[in-house]
């Protein structure tokens, strides 16, 4: 069973992973404006990813005898000025979303929520693989700079990026 405390703090998480899908998408959207196939198709994806994020949480709070809620949104942000900025809101979200990933697990210590503390392990590894994705992107970006045939190149190289850390979770959902 969930403390009252371990049960609003999992809600809120719901929260953040469901807004993370919303930036997602957002940024899936802006990038298949300007004609960036293969970039809309890595943030669609990612968005995906965010939902499968908060269901399992959703999932976790009811298996545990609390009840998930499904709470209003913040409204993302709908254009991005480049592609490196973009990139650039999408590595400082991923640390904002360690960060209380982290939190969380502070919690689940502090109460002995051993459980949570165990289910929490599957999400502190995945934001590791998440902010070195987006690492690796904003490095690709940079060698590139300004140059269009390299954006170009980018777009359809992104379809094929795979980034493996040594903590890479076994499944993404
Ligand atoms: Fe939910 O992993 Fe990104 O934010």
């Amino acid at each position: 069973m969930l403390s009252e405390n371990m049960e609003n703090a999992l809600n809120k998480q719901i929260r953040i992973e469901a807004e993370s899908s919303q930036i997602y998408l957002a940024m899936a959207s802006w990038a298949e404006a300007q004609g960036l196939e293969g970039i809309s198709g890595f943030m669609y994806a990612q968005s995906d990813e965010e939902r499968q994020h908060m269901l399992k949480f959703f999932k976790y709070i009811n298996e545990r005898g609390g009840h998930s809620l499904v709470s209003e949104l913040s409204k993302p942000a709908s254009k991005f000025g480049s592609i490196k900025e973009m990139f650039g809101t999408l590595l400082k979200h991923e640390v904002y979303v360690s960060q209380t990933i982290n939190e969380l697990v502070h919690i689940s210590l502090e109460e002995k929520d051993y459980a949570t503390h165990n289910f929490l392990q599957w999400y502190v590894a995945e934001q590791i693989e998440e902010e070195a994705q987006a690492r690796t992107i904003l490095d690709k970006i940079n060698l590139i700079g300004e140059a269009k045939s390299g954006l170009y190149m980018f777009d359809k190289d992104i379809k094929s990026l795979n980034v493996e850390t040594s903590v890479s979770p076994t499944s993404n959902n």
